[in-house]
């Protein structure tokens, strides 16, 4: 079969900006797929591609559309939907910039994803299936089941209060299956809610942009223990361990790190990269964190090789903004020894080729990889298969509430329901217990 039509539409993600979807059809039917979008964005990350009008304040996409309606789309009409490298690398071509500018990312994105879910149906395999065949897996039988971040307490870009980190997360990673982690995810985030609402009141329990409450809270060390007493009170201590994104490059300002600056008024509270440094190795001593993401800002490479030297045993250390999905960054990255995991974002990239393609040179270079959504989500549930096919053993996509977050979670369910004896949990094999 081939193609017989693409077409894009603007639609709305979780915080009500636009966004682009994309039909690919062929005689097997539509199938559909849309575009994420982050707001703690990297400086290095692939182009999103916006109208910049009086519309929608600026984020209309409705060029990212007309590139996909009437330029990307038209050129791989009559194509194999299964020939999802030569699309890609045909999209990478045409477009010709470095990150993907001329027709964004996003364009480029919304027909690779389509287009893979059209390649699936195609061979009559299960999307995560197709996934790990594009993948080059050897083994497409049996799976491994991500061990899920979920994101509890928000911070930094993605909430009104003073936290300066912008992602407390819980790792169930002393579950025995994918569905026991969501019991115990589910329960810590329903004891966390009680303890909340005791300690700082009814408004503290409002929710951020991936569902995690976000309670004025003054530090770190606050949220931490709160995780630390929800964890407790659930009955999953040393089950249950900890995760944070600080999310740094949102507060590095002439060369030091403001931990104050969202407070507004204050004068900053500056640290110097080893000082902050520090500040997450005490932490990491005093708390069951397993791993931290974007510690530092996404240039300081050399606070980056000091603390993977310090602490890359002992804890994940997962570049986002420092890697964005880019092999070059990641090559970089492996050279310098800066981290040891890599942050999958599809739409840093821009296509799923380019997405496995990360995700392979982490691996082989011993890292971990964690598969990650957007802090703008829909409900495309996409990564879940994705997670599951290339095999990346984590996803990180938000809290437990919202349903733009639990679709890819309540989507992982149904693959380990589906998968019966060939579903492994990834959790014991988690190598920063
Ligand atoms: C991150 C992401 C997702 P955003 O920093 O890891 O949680 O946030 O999509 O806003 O960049
Ligand atoms: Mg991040």
């Amino acid at each position: 079969m081939s193609i017989i039509g693409i077409t894009a539409r603007q639609i709305f993600d979780s915080r009500g900006t636009p966004t682009v979807e994309v039909d690919v059809t062929t005689k097997l039917g539509v199938f559909r797929a849309s575009v994420p979008s982050g707001i703690s964005t990297g400086i290095y990350e692939a182009h999103e591609l916006r109208d910049g009008e009086e519309a929608y304040l600026g984020k209309g996409v409705q060029k990212a559309v007309r590139n996909v309606n009437h330029v990307l789309g038209l050129k791989l009409m009559g194509m194999q939907p299964v020939r999802q490298h030569d699309i890609d690398e045909t999209m990478i071509k045409l477009d010709g910039t470095e990150n993907k500018k001329k027709y964004g990312a996003n364009a480029i994105l919304g027909i690779s994803l389509a287009l893979s879910k059209a390649g699936a149906r195609e061979l009559n395999l299960p999307l995560y299936t197709y996934y790990a065949e594009l993948a080059g897996n050897m083994n497409t039988q049996t799976f491994e089941l991500p061990v899920p971040a979920f994101n509890v307490i928000n911070g930094g870009a993605h909430a009104d209060n003073s936290l300066a980190f912008q992602e407390f997360m819980i790792m169930p990673i002393g579950a025995s299956s994918f569905s026991e982690a969501m019991r115990m995810g589910t329960e810590t985030y329903q004891h966390l809610k009680v303890i909340i609402k005791k300690k700082y009141g009814g408004g503290a329990t409002n929710v951020g942009d991936e569902g995690g409450f976000a309670p004025n809270l003054k530090s770190a060390e606050e949220g931490l223990d709160l995780l630390v007493s929800a964890i407790e009170k659930a009955g999953y201590t040393g089950k249950v361990k900890i995760a944070i994104d600080a999310a740094a490059s949102e507060f590095y300002e002439n060369g030091k790190y403001n931990l104050d600056w969202k407070i507004p008024g204050s004068s900053g509270k500056l640290l110097s990269s080893s000082e902050l440094a520090s500040v997450y190795e005490e932490y990491v001593n005093k708390y069951p964190i397993v791993s931290i993401e974007d510690p530092f800002s996404q240039d300081d490479w050399e606070a980056y090789e000091g603390f993977c030297s310090k602490l890359g045993k002992k804890i994940q250390i997962v570049g986002d903004d420092l890697l964005v999905t880019n092999t070059n960054r990641i090559s970089e990255a492996v050279r310098r020894k800066a981290c040891n995991a890599l942050l999958l974002k599809v739409n840093q990239i821009g296509t799923i080729s380019e997405a496995i393609a990360a995700a392979k040179m982490a691996a082989e270079n011993h890292w971990t990889v964690m598969m990650s959504h957007r802090s703008g989500e829909t409900e495309d549930t996409t990564i879940a298969d994705l997670a599951v096919g290339i095999g990346t053993n984590q996803i990180k996509a938000g809290s437990l509430a919202r349903s733009e977050r639990l679709a890819k979670y309540n989507q992982l369910l149904r693959i380990e329901e589906e998968l019966g004896q060939n579903a492994k949990y990834a959790g014991p094999s988690f190598p920063y217990q």
